[in-house]
């Protein structure tokens, strides 16, 4: 192939696009609750180690596209809008009244806010840090997005404490930073009880987000498990306004498994907000589109989340490759990230019709009428033949994956 010169490569991307086909059309895709970071679309692909690849966007750029693909729903940090010294000022509210208008010229919705607690340098201790003027700085913060939240319509609001934790073993008090850290969640649920008071609108959900390492080197709450233990410390107020936003990938990071964390938090009436991505085990927080990586471990997440009713938001939390360029972040990267997780959410639907997986199932479940008082032995061997359909099921799975149930076969 001859060299393709620069002014024919985005051609070539969406031609290349367009070929791929199984693509959706912006009315379905705005039929699913699914919603897009500004943090995500606007990344320049600066990281450790990496210069940025990619130039700046505001939220005008971001909200407009995210309308043109479908994505209904756009949310934010407080500092990927407002710069941190306008937090909470004049200019905080000028910069609100311009993300209303572009929202509402776009036919978008603010669905979730989130406090940026780890990047500025007054996060360096966390911010539940020993000193009494941080953690009434963080305090500040997350009641001021909070108020960010009610002028934007917003219905979540998500806490990542990624800087709860530390780098110098011994050097923190660890149930002193829990505590301190619990003050900041009662201060802005306090402040949501009185802000959605006056304004005649629900609370806001405030969902707290797990993720095992990274920026710290050892994290104090570093699962979604970790999560649900401190919601119901008795640390929290209002532990009933609390919930969880678990993110995909970070718990494959700790070598869990997603689908079972998942299960765990719908159990508890937790699973209210939902980062969806891919990645690798044990591996650094690589935010990875969905189902690039893992598209059988998605598919059965979706089963399991279709199963249980979950109707919940679906938060493209990943971050384009350094190697996608500023026309690839809306030409490829959400696009093919929206319509990835709309196929395997449909094909989830496929399992819970398929009649072979439900036969099985049901034969699973009713298994195979031992007498009472069997031996051990006597219902290991009446159940034994039936328990082969466990690996049934997963070819079977596979099969609907790659849609060979369709009667699709490859020859040798
Ligand atoms: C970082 C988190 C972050 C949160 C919001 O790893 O995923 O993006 O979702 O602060
Ligand atoms: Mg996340
Ligand atoms: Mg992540």
């Amino acid at each position: 192939m001859n060299p393709i010169p620069p002014n024919q490569q985005q051609a070539l991307v969406e031609r290349l696009m367009q070929a791929c086909g199984g693509g959706y059309p912006p009315q379905t895709r705005r039929k699913h609750f699914i919603t897009g970071p500004q943090w995500a679309a606007s990344y320049q692909g600066q990281a450790l180690f990496h210069a940025p690849t990619r130039t700046p966007i505001s939220f005008d750029d971001v909200i407009r596209e995210y309308a043109k693909i479908g994505i209904g729903y756009w949310c934010t940090h407080d500092t990927d809008v407002v710069p941190t010294e306008q937090l909470g000022k004049e200019g905080q509210s000028q910069i609100v009244a311009r993300i209303q208008k572009s929202l509402s010229e776009h036919g978008l919705k603010c669905s979730m806010v989130t406090t940026e607690t780890f990047f500025h340098a007054v996060f360096a201790a966390g911010p539940a840090a020993e000193a009494p003027e941080i953690r009434e700085y963080a305090a500040f913060r997350v009641r001021n997005t909070v108020d960010i939240g009610h002028e934007l319509g917003a219905q979540f609001a998500v806490y990542w404490p990624g800087s709860l934790g530390y780098y110098t073993q011994g050097a923190i008090d660890e149930a002193d930073s829990l505590r301190w850290y619990a003050d900041a969640l009662n201060a802005a649920c306090e402040r949501d009880i009185d802000v959605a008071g006056k304004k005649k609108r629900p609370t806001l959900k405030h969902c707290l987000e797990a993720k095992p390492f990274e920026p710290q080197a050892e994290i104090l709450l570093p699962t979604s498990d970790a999560m649900l233990a401190f919601i119901s410390s008795g640390l929290l107020k209002h532990p009933e306004m609390v919930g969880l936003n678990p993110e995909y990938l970070h718990e494959l990071m700790w070598g869990g498994a997603p689908r079972a964390a998942l299960a765990r938090a719908l159990l508890a009436g937790k699973l209210w907000h939902f980062d969806i991505n891919d990645g690798y085990r044990l591996k650094h927080d690589v935010d990875i589109g969905v189902g690039l990586v893992n598209p059988l471990d998605w598919l059965n997440v979706l089963v399991l989340l279709r199963a249980h009713g979950y109707n919940g938001p679906f938060n493209l939390d990943f971050k384009p490759p350094r190697t996608t360029s500023n026309h690839g972040v809306f030409a490829v990267s959400f696009p093919s990230a929206v319509d990835r997780f709309i196929t395997l959410w449909e094909i989830a639907g496929d399992v819970r019709e398929d009649p072979i997986i439900r036969e099985a199932t049901d034969a699973l479940r009713a298994g195979a009428g031992a007498p009472p008082g069997a031996d051990a032995k006597a219902i290991h061997e009446a159940n034994k033949e039936l328990l082969t359909l466990h690996e049934l099921i997963g070819h079977r799975l596979v099969q609907i994956l790659l849609g060979l149930h369709r009667g699709r076969t490859y020859s040798a």
